[in-house]
């Protein structure tokens, strides 16, 4: 309780920030970023997002939360195209329990015209260990998303319990397979080399783009670019950055 106040507090004074990690393709251009939430706390330093989130989550704080990622980051991006980086797109987390809020759609909306974003450089991330199905209206939601131009993606594939159902049913763009797989790729691994080409070969089937993310090692990173992985994402290549950091290492000073 005294935590959901101070993320209050936070959300106001701006002690919350964006951390922003590079999404690679095949030739190894990074193609877009991911925004990740990170709570700069006085006294606890850096407390995990996953708590954040679940405050969030908890309080209601998550509509204005979700709200402030989105236009935060946006703003970004759009800086960045200015300095330069015209292609980058950008990948944001969506809590399912976004899609509870009536308004989430004019709001994403509302969002890309005052910073004046094209919808096309917008990937929304949907985590698939919660059931979305539960909510209602959600699918509706994604479909206008959709219809605006933005695209979806599924976050964590391979870990929820409908994994079959959201490719079938939502209209999604994207699958990011869970980083458990990618660890488990070891040589004698024969489970998880077969589960990980079955995702790949799925998401070709039916011409949605396939994103590894928690690349550790370069072995991770051989195997996937063999089984002709499209995107790749995680520490081996970048961790995620602070806006500064990217800026410093992706953006010639002029
Ligand atoms: O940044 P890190 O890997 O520690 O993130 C941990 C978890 O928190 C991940 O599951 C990530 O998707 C989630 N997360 C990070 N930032 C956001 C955000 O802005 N919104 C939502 N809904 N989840 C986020
Ligand atoms: O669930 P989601 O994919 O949104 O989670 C993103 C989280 O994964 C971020 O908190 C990020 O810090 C973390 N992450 C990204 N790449 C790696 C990686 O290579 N290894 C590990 N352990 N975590 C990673
Ligand atoms: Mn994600
Ligand atoms: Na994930």
């Amino acid at each position: 309780v005294v935590l959901i106040h101070e993320l209050k507090m936070a959300m106001k004074k701006g002690d919350l920030t964006l951390f922003y990690q590079p999404i690679l393709n095949k030739k190894g251009e990074i193609v877009s970023v991911e925004a990740l939430l990170r709570w700069n706390h006085d006294q606890y330093k850096f407390v995990s997002p996953e708590l954040v989130i679940d405050l969030a989550e908890k309080s209601g704080l998550i509509f204005d939360l979700g709200e402030w990622v989105l236009r935060e980051s946006c703003h970004q991006l759009k800086d960045w195209h200015q300095q330069g980086l015209e292609s980058l797109k950008l990948n944001v987390n969506l809590s399912p329990m976004q899609f509870l809020d009536n308004t989430l759609v004019s709001r994403v909306e509302a969002v890309l015209q005052e910073v004046d974003l094209s919808s096309k450089y917008l990937e929304l991330e949907l985590t698939e260990t919660f059931d979305i199905f539960s909510i209602k209206n959600s699918i509706d939601q994604l479909y206008k998303l959709k219809a605006i131009g933005v695209s979806i993606a599924i976050d964590d594939f391979g870990m929820g319990f409908s994994s079959f159902k959201c490719i079938h049913q939502l209209p999604i763009d994207q699958i990011k397979i869970d980083r458990s797989f990618v660890w488990k790729l070891h040589a004698d691994d024969y489970k998880s080399h077969a589960i990980i080409k079955s995702i790949i070969y799925l998401a070709k089937e039916l011409q949605l783009e396939v994103v590894a993310e928690g690349i550790e090692t370069s072995k991770h990173y051989q195997v996937l670019a063999e089984y002709a992985c499209d995107k790749f994402q995680g520490y081996y290549f970048h961790k995620p950055l602070s806006h500064m950091d990217f800026q410093n290492q992706f953006i010639l000073q002029t």
